[in-house]
């Protein structure tokens, strides 16, 4: 994959209201699997809790905030770690292709098809009126799916987030779209999922 004057266009779904693309095989095989292997031993991965209903329920994944900007997210305020090389150097490859920058990354550890995440949007007021929001995929496919948030008329998307993949989100995408990476029941191994996105605040 060239590192320079990548055309987006031709990634783009087909998504009303929101402006999405995804590139499949933006890194190699080969590559994934050291950042995988890398990601798995190197970052400081949690088990967090949500409080529901007045209960603690621990997260159905592990997660890790690194970056220059503190994040409230799911009501928990993470206070993020300091970059570490292989975060920087992800964030170096993907701040040439979008040509936005970022402060900061979420990760998201997947150890069965049993972790999820459940549909939100990212649309916290830090992250601004049109969030860019890059997502990287290393490990086990998964399925992500996104919902229109009141048009009923239009059909929700899925797509499935292979190894090595980029997802960039932008533009009005976070307003009128909601997205999940639902539970499967097929044994499947882990996935990690970084998410980086700039906080203005
Ligand atoms: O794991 C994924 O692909 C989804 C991550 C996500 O939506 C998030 O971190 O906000
Ligand atoms: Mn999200």
């Amino acid at each position: 994959m060239p590192e320079k004057s990548l055309d987006l266009t031709k990634y783009k779904l087909k998504l009303p209201d929101a402006e999405v693309y995804f590139i499949p095989d933006f890194f190699t095989p080969e590559e994934s699997d050291l950042y995988f292997a890398e990601l798995s031993q190197s970052i400081n991965w949690k088990q967090e809790s949500i409080k529901l209903f007045g209960r603690d329920l621990p997260m159905p994944r592990l997660t890790a905030w690194y970056g220059d900007k503190s994040y409230t997210y799911s009501g928990l305020k993470n206070e993020p770690q300091p970059w570490a090389p292989v975060l920087l150097q992800l964030k170096s490859k993907i701040e040439k292709i979008t040509g936005q920058h970022y402060n900061s990354v979420l990760l998201n550890r997947y150890r069965s098809g049993q972790d999820s995440m459940g549909w939100h949007s990212d649309n916290e007021q830090e992250l601004g009126l049109q969030p860019g929001i890059a997502s990287i995929s290393f490990g086990a496919e998964r399925r992500f799916s996104f919902r229109h948030r009141i048009n009923k008329d239009l059909k929700p998307l899925s797509i499935n987030l292979t190894n090595g993949s980029l997802l960039l989100m932008q533009g009005a995408t976070q307003r009128n779209w909601l997205h999940s990476l639902p539970k499967t029941t097929k044994p499947i191994s882990e996935r990690i999922n970084l998410t980086f996105r700039y906080i203005k605040t």
